[in-house]
């Protein structure tokens, strides 16, 4: 048994989580938040909005001095030199590209530079496009072209070709910028990304967050020829292999030693992206539980036998990283359009929103809040409001019960009833939208005392590949739900049956 880290590089924060699995601890938790702890940086929220074509991209350098501002708060915490194994959760999709001298920058263990100073001279692109940019269209037309047809993508990759992933990504990039394109040596996920800097080496991508790319063969967990093809030149030497999730990379690099203490002998296990790592965190490994993460984007997902794939192309598959696959959808307009409907209606904390869901009575009115371009469904920024009027009263609850309705239509094509919900995300700890969710799912909900759990599915996976502990014995230790399940209404069923419908109708 051993003392792990979770690392987990997020939209909007840096995620540091030590556990002790043979007493059972979280040892510590440090966080380092792009935006409020970078105020010089000019990135409020941590990604940079409005780029051409609706570009949502971060910068790269500013995720690195995170990654360090969050070890640096953690030594003050815990003994970093304990740690046996580090593994990494990044925000899927997200891509950072590496050109000539990337080895040596990685490879670099002068604890008197920082990484981002050793970085930022080998990046061939200065900002990384991630999850939330939109501005690939036309590329995913193209690669579905190329491929024969949305269909077949899907069939291929596990999804349609999807603007957000790192396929069309790198296609838009390879025509726009041919030249910074051929300069390219290495495009890394930000999950293998984070993995190489602590190996100070190239390191896999995982089969989790390899499938988030539209590149992938789901099936053979490998690249597909074809896909590298339909893509971008000279893809194929341009990107780390493809590897399972449990492949251990190798020991931490010298820097981590000098700079922060860490013991030489401390393992890095390849990264996964943040779904596939709370799906490991929210011990739902394996079939049988769904969870729900609100959070930046709120997404849904569960491990799944098989493999299902969605053929309305709003839903995917990914690799589940300790094996076999996972359904997920994702809501670009989570916390974010909560966070607008709460300012719009006046409320000046989550209390008083908390409040206006509890006087408001249930399933009469639902608000499908896209204050920003949404994924699922495919349309532009706007709202769409179903059942009765609502009043600036009654609009927090119809937003959190059209935010959870378009979830339970979005997952039908999953094809299991949900019989037990997971909760996790800043918001699960809300009991009033916690209620809600039970209510419109029909089912159970339960929370996890650690909600960090992303960065806890990290640790996780570091304890099981490089130090031998069984997921069975951590999941009993570290996910057991915290107490208070929230029970759902049956009485409510009906009308909520009748507003999905609805929903349903005008998405048609
Ligand atoms: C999943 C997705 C987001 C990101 C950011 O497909 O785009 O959930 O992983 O968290």
């Amino acid at each position: 048994m051993a003392v792990v880290l979770g690392l987990d590089l997020s939209t909007q924060s840096a995620t540091a989580l030590v556990l002790d699995t043979k007493s059972g601890k979280n040892l510590a938790t440090a966080r380092a938040a792009f935006g409020p702890d970078f105020p010089d940086r000019g990135h409020p929220e941590g990604f940079i909005r409005g780029g051409q074509n609706g570009e949502v991209h971060a910068d790269p350098l500013l995720w690195l001095d995170g990654l360090e501002l969050a070890l640096t708060r953690l030594a003050k915490l815990t003994d970093l030199s304990q740690i046996e194994a580090i593994s990494v959760s990044g925000q899927q999709h997200g891509s950072v590209y590496l050109g000539a001298g990337y080895q040596a920058a990685l490879a670099d263990g002068n604890p008197q530079t920082s990484l981002a100073t050793k970085i930022k001279p080998v990046l061939s692109r200065a900002s990384s496009p991630i999850w939330m940019d939109g501005s690939t269209v036309k590329e995913c037309a193209e690669i579905a072209a190329a491929l024969g047809g949305d269909q077949a993508v899907c069939d291929l990759t596990g999804s349609v070709a999807t603007p957000r992933f790192t396929g069309p990504q790198i296609r838009r990039f390879a025509k726009n910028n041919p030249q910074a394109w051929a300069k390219t040596e290495r495009v890394h996920l930000v999950s293998s990304f984070f993995a190489s800097i602590l190996a100070g080496a190239d390191v896999a991508i995982d089969t989790g967050d390899g499938a988030g790319m539209n590149l992938m063969d789901i099936r053979k967990g490998d690249w597909s020829p074809a896909a590298l093809q339909a893509t971008a030149s000279d893809l194929a030497k341009k990107l780390p292999p493809v590897r399972p999730g449990s492949t251990v990379a190798g020991p931490i690099s010298k820097y981590f030693v000098t700079r922060y203490g860490f013991s030489p002998r401390c393992q890095v296990v390849i990264g996964t992206g943040d779904n596939p790592s709370s799906l490991v965190g929210m011990g739902a490994s394996r079939p049988g539980k769904v969870v729900i993460s609100l959070g930046t984007s709120d997404t849904i997902f569960a491990a799944i036998e098989g493999i299902r794939t969605d053929a309305a192309g709003l839903g995917h598959a990914f690799g589940n990283p300790l094996g076999g696959s996972m359904s997920l959808i994702c809501v670009r307009n989570g916390s974010l359009a909560r966070e607008a409907i709460r300012r719009e209606c006046g409320f000046k904390d989550w209390d008083e929103f908390s409040a206006a869901i509890n006087h408001s009575p249930a399933a009469q009115s639902a608000v499908l809040p896209m204050e920003e371009d949404e994924i699922t469904p495919r349309r532009s920024a706007g709202r769409i409001s179903l059942g009765k009027p609502v009043t600036p009263q009654s609009l927090p609850r119809a937003a959190v019960e059209g935010q959870a309705l378009n979830m339970r239509l979005h997952s039908r094509w999953v094809g299991t009833p949900t019989t037990q919900l997971l909760l996790t995300g800043g918001a699960s700890n809300n009991p009033a939208i916690a209620k809600i969710f039970a209510d419109v799912f029909g089912a159970p909900v339960f929370r996890l005392s650690v909600s960090d759990s992303a960065a806890l599915g990290a640790a996780l996976r570091a304890a099981e590949a490089a130090c031998g502990a069984k997921m069975a014995y951590l999941e009993a230790v570290f996910c057991a739900p915290a107490p208070g399940v929230v029970q759902p209404d049956p009485a409510l069923r009906s009308a909520y049956d009748a507003l999905e419908a609805e929903l349903a109708k005008k998405l048609s």
